[in-house]
């Protein structure tokens, strides 16, 4: 297994192992951010920042099924100070992935200006897509948003750019988004977000188990992977090839991994598994997949990434 490699590369970033967590998960202070870049992790995303810290909806907000999980967690965070200042401080060979997601298209384009006057200069993530914030639909739905967004966006910003997608649900919502994506310089998206306003319900209490818009809140895990294949899948056939892809959800195995990669994409971000199994989960997807690749004879994820097959006879 010594000369298969399952390194990866976005942009400048370069990423030994192809697994780091998805925003949100295990990131919202530096104490875990460092456990991550201590584990066998390929990197870290820090927790979607907004300009002023924030302490996020009312608990219980999460909430682990057999299959998945669910969240309300309403956007807390420390502040997008805090998280570039984390990044300037640590010292690590690994990337450190900057995640931010104001409420508002103003507060957006000034954060996005603060990272440009900064120093940092690795990914900076673009959240379209939080479904937990109450009273703010999801930017990532409504088409005519996501260009102003990003036509503003690109007037003054020139540093490695990517976008959190929600996940889509008809053929035709790829084509309009993707021909909206094909006009900029983006860096990568990263597809997807929770499947958003889903509930879960409690049969013995007869209640929902969280407590923020009614039990409402985003779906992570298992049951979101056939739709986190389809995203993956369907961007990579539409966007132009420059535009790397994050292929996020449900992903809690080196197999869920392999499937991922095979239908286009690059890194693979976990959420719930995460947050079930801790750090450690990522020395044993790693081990997972180069496994598969083993078994199969591929050295490196260029040899399978992208290379779905159609139904074969
Ligand atoms: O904080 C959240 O409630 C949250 C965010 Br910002 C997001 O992008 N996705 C999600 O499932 N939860």
């Amino acid at each position: 297994m010594t000369d298969i490699s399952i390194a990866a590369t976005i942009g400048n970033e370069k990423y030994e192992y192809p697994f780091i967590n998805a925003a949100g998960v295990y990131d919202e202070t530096a104490a875990q951010m460092n456990e991550i870049l201590d584990s066998q992790a390929g990197g870290v995303t820090t927790k979607s920042a907004t300009l002023v810290s924030r302490p996020g909806n009312p608990l219980p907000r999460y909430f682990n099924t057999e299959l998945g999980s669910i969240n309300s967690m309403g956007l807390p965070n420390q502040g997008l100070d805090y998280y570039l200042n984390y990044i300037e401080e640590t010292n690590t060979d690994k990337p450190i992935d900057l995640s931010i997601s104001g409420t508002s298209m103003a507060d957006n384009l000034k954060a996005l200006k603060k990272v440009q006057s900064s120093n940092f200069n690795g990914l900076t993530e673009l959240n379209l897509s939080c479904p937990n914030v109450i009273g703010k639909p999801q930017v990532g739905y409504d088409y005519d948003a996501i260009e102003d967004t990003l036509a503003a966006v690109f007037e003054f910003f020139t540093k490695p750019l990517g976008l959190k997608l929600p996940p889509y649900f008809d053929l035709q919502q790829y084509d309009a988004v993707a021909s909206i994506l094909n006009k900029y310089p983006l860096t990568y998206i990263n597809a997807i977000n929770s499947v958003g306003n889903g509930l879960v319900v409690d049969a013995e209490t007869e209640s929902v188990v969280i407590k923020p818009k009614g039990g409402f809140g985003g779906i992570g895990g298992t049951y979101i992977k056939p739709v986190a294949l389809a995203n993956v899948r369907a961007f990579r056939q539409r966007l132009n090839p420059e535009i790397k892809i994050i292929g996020t959800g449900g992903v809690s195995t080196g197999k869920d991994a392999f499937e991922l990669i095979l239908c286009g994409a690059d890194i693979v971000e976990v959420g719930t598994i995460l947050a079930k199994e801790g750090p450690a989960v990522f020395e044993r997807l790693d081990t997972e997949l180069k496994a598969i690749m083993e078994a199969k004879g591929y050295q490196k994820l260029s040899d399978f990434r992208g290379k779905l097959k159609e139904y074969q006879e």
